[in-house]
């Protein structure tokens, strides 16, 4: 736990450390263009006012913007809509019709009279607004006021994604998360211009989600969890408040219910779902692919049914994530039916499926996803499944697996699909990866966090910094901004900023820090 420890300690030392001054394109991930201006830099003065379109979602995000100056420069920040006088200066933040910029686009501009950020919507705001906290110097991340010149570097930005899918997943149910610990979890994803949050509820060690119609799910089958850690579960008001919060910042909540296999919690809570009628004891190891619900049995489809439905009524996001990885046990056909099956119970909710690539050989449905999380660039069956309609997610193991070994002596995490360090999660490109798919079958990008090795927050976060920020990268930034040296150099700075929030992070060798 050496490593772990020092990343801890690291966050005390921060508070100490020099200031260095911070460039237009000091930006992670690195905007599509950037013009500097070294004439015309914007000193924040502790009597401006930020100033936002007079619309609720605008509003909004000038709530965001002042809520992360405060605590840092202790100034009292306004935020005032446009139509009421005010003196020049200050931030505005303008709902402004740029249709070129996209619905997450936005513009940057920086002068001496103050900042502006232009966008056609309130995510594109938003964006902006992520990108004007990297320009402040790092102490802004302190929690209660320091002294510091609040100087931003001059010139414009213009950004828009390259991907609209730019997610995160994190495994609740091999370790139990408490709601405070998602929502630390999603100012992180938020930072990084992240837009979704794939929650993987349900597995065979616990299941997370409370289901009214199936109340046993929650109580008998979330009570443990891997090992003697403990369990626990989301209520619904939870988990409610998790997609609000992530909402409130742009991100869409993807939940998703492991089916047909990685379902033992499930077994546990109701024996009548598993082939042999009996429920079995708790499972608290890390094995995979040996659970399964009973295709067979309509009292199944039911289950799955009334679950989706429940989860669907709570999830104002467009997809439903039904999992179908590592279903060993059940026959193809059988397998291929079930999903079948699921996919149309999906489509009946109005929502629209997203599966691990194992689903590919079931017949297309409207608008399916595939996250597909191989490790070799060349697979066939999905590429086949491209060709019938399918779009694609990108996880490949050994770029994107948070849950990977950094090095042989990272204290948690798995090898399976290789080490990890931060290079090896940056240089891929999304639109190449996989052989046989074109470059418009590919949505985006997502990097999850499985958890039978990672505990607590602290945990967490480890695994994350720094290689979700190479994800993000690869989710955002044009591929003409691609390049390893850049990037290394832009994410230095950023351990100082972690290290002022109280955020452990991994110190890769491979990266210039401070
Ligand atoms: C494979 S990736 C799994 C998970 C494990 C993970 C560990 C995938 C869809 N299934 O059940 O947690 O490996 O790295």
């Amino acid at each position: 736990a050496g490593e772990l420890a020092r990343a801890a300690e690291r966050t005390a030392a921060a508070l100490l450390a020099p200031a260095t001054a911070i460039r237009l394109g000091d930006v992670v991930p690195a905007p599509e263009r950037i013009e500097p201006d070294a004439t015309a830099g914007y000193l924040l003065a502790d009597d401006a006012v930020i100033r936002v379109s007079a619309d609720p979602a605008a509003v909004a995000v000038a709530g965001h913007l002042a809520a992360l100056l405060r605590p840092a420069t202790g100034y009292p920040l306004p935020v005032t809509d446009t139509a009421t006088p005010v003196p020049a200066g200050g931030i505005a933040l303008e709902l402004s019709g740029e249709a070129t910029l996209g619905a997450e686009g936005y513009r940057l501009d920086i002068t001496t009279d103050g900042v502006r950020i232009a966008a056609g919507t309130a995510a594109g705001l938003w964006y902006g607004v992520q990108t004007l906290r990297q320009l402040l110097p790092p102490a802004v991340e302190n929690a209660t006021p320091v002294t510091e010149r609040w100087m931003l570097p001059g010139g414009s930005i213009l950004d828009r994604p390259r991907y609209p899918h730019r997610g995160a997943m994190l495994d609740v149910a091999r370790h139990f998360f408490g709601v405070t610990d998602v929502l630390r979890v999603i100012d992180h994803l938020a930072r990084y211009k992240l837009n979704r949050l794939h929650l993987h509820l349900t597995d065979d060690q616990g299941w997370r989600i409370a289901i009214d119609s199936w109340p046993r799910l929650a109580t008998t089958g979330g009570a443990g969890a891997v090992g003697d850690a403990p369990g626990g579960y989301y209520t619904q008001a939870d988990y409610q408040r998790i997609v609000a919060y992530a909402a409130d910042r742009h991100i869409t909540v993807i939940p998703e219910i492991d089916l047909p296999g990685h379902t033992h919690a499930a077994l546990t809570a109701y024996g009548e779902l598993a082939p042999d009628g009996v429920a079995p004891p708790p499972y608290t190891g890390t094995d995979v692919g040996f659970s399964y619900v009973d295709p067979a049995n309509e009292r199944t489809y039911d289950f799955v049914t009334d679950v989706l439905g429940e989860i669907a009524a709570l999830t104002p996001g467009r997809w439903l994530h039904i999992g179908g990885d590592e279903a060993f046990k059940v026959p193809a056909e059988v397998y291929a039916a079930f999903v079948e099956r699921v996919q149309r119970i999906v489509a009946a909710l109005g929502r629209d499926v997203i599966g691990w690539h194992q689903i590919a050989p079931a017949a297309h449905a409207d608008r399916r996803l595939l996250q597909w999380w191989g490790t070799t660039g060349d697979d066939p069956v999905t590429a086949e499944a491209v060709r019938r309609g399918a779009r694609l997610i990108l996880s490949p193991a050994n770029h994107a697996y948070l849950d990977m070994r950094y090095a042989p002596d990272t204290p948690i995490g798995h090898d399976w699909a290789g080490l990890i360090d931060v290079r090896q999660a940056y240089d891929w490109d999304p639109a190449s990866h996989l052989v046989g798919v074109p470059a418009e079958a590919v949505l985006g990008v997502e990097a999850p966090l499985w958890t039978e090795s990672v505990t607590s927050l602290t945990e967490i976060e480890f695994m994350l910094f720094p290689r979700l920020p190479a994800i993000a990268e690869l989710g955002w930034s044009p591929r003409s901004t691609h390049d390893w040296e850049s990037f290394r150099a832009r994410l230095a700075g950023h351990g100082p900023r972690w290290a002022t929030a109280g955020i452990a992070y991994h110190r890769s060798p491979e990266v210039p820090w401070p």
